[in-house]
């Protein structure tokens, strides 16, 4: 087996799902009544894919205004950035773009953008549609993906195309100097050991 790590950060405006979907993904399950994240908080998330075990740092930021200037110390080095918005909330989709400058503003590393537009299930009150999400995605470059936490749609295959993506960029002609494949190293961190006094609701 192949052993692959790499920090992934989310971001996003205040309550649009971050926390829930990590959690979705990590435990299995989620909270209808989430606390809102303060500060930042971190989680280990794997995915198995062909001869790969890759371990992705996850860091998942608060999305209050109070917390704003904290983000950019979150998401210095990272291999992905996952900006998440509210289907039902075009506010959290403008603001998509402003994360998404900033972040290639202040990164000189090799940074693999996902637009998630999460909230599907909330059909009646969604503003943003596959089509516009997927065609702003495309104009900046980013991946783009839909998924409920709710119904549980899209999330697993959020992380495995995630995974998946970094396989591709690994196994590329010129591979990043900070992502590495380790062979046989020791073993894969555990969520168990992380002692994060931060963590919210959403991660307990
Ligand atoms: N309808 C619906 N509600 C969701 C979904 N995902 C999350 N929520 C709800 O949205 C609210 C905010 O979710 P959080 O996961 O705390 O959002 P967040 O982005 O982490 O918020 P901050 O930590 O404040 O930045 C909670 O009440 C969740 O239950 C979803 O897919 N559909
Ligand atoms: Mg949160």
């Amino acid at each position: 087996m192949k052993r692959l790590s790499a920090k992934l950060v989310f971001m996003g405006s205040q309550g649009v799902g971050k926390s829930s979907i990590i959690t979705r993904y990590i435990k299995g399950d989620f909270k209808k009544e989430c606390e809102a994240t303060i500060g930042a908080s971190f989680m280990y998330a794997k995915v198995t894919l062909r001869d790969y075990q890759i371990t992705l740092k996850v860091w998942d930021t608060a999305g209050q205004e109070r917390f704003r200037s904290l983000v950019p110390m979150y998401y210095r080095n990272a291999d992905a950035v996952a900006i998440v918005f509210d289907v039902s909330d075009r506010d959290s989709f403008n603001q998509v773009k402003n994360w998404i400058n900033e972040v290639r503003k202040n990164t000189d590393t090799p940074v693999v953008y996902y637009v998630v537009g999460n909230k599907t299930d909330l059909l009646d009150s969604r503003t943003i549609m596959y089509d516009e999400g997927e065609e702003f995605a495309n104009s900046v470059n980013a991946h783009y993906w839909e998924t409920s936490v709710y119904s549980n749609t899209g999330i697993q295959d959020l992380f495995t195309k995630i995974g998946r993506n970094l396989i591709e960029i690994v196994e590329s002609s010129k591979p990043p100097a900070n992502l590495k494949v380790e062979i046989d190293p020791e073993e894969v961190p555990n969520n168990d050991r992380i002692n994060n006094s931060k963590i919210q609701c959403c991660t307990n």
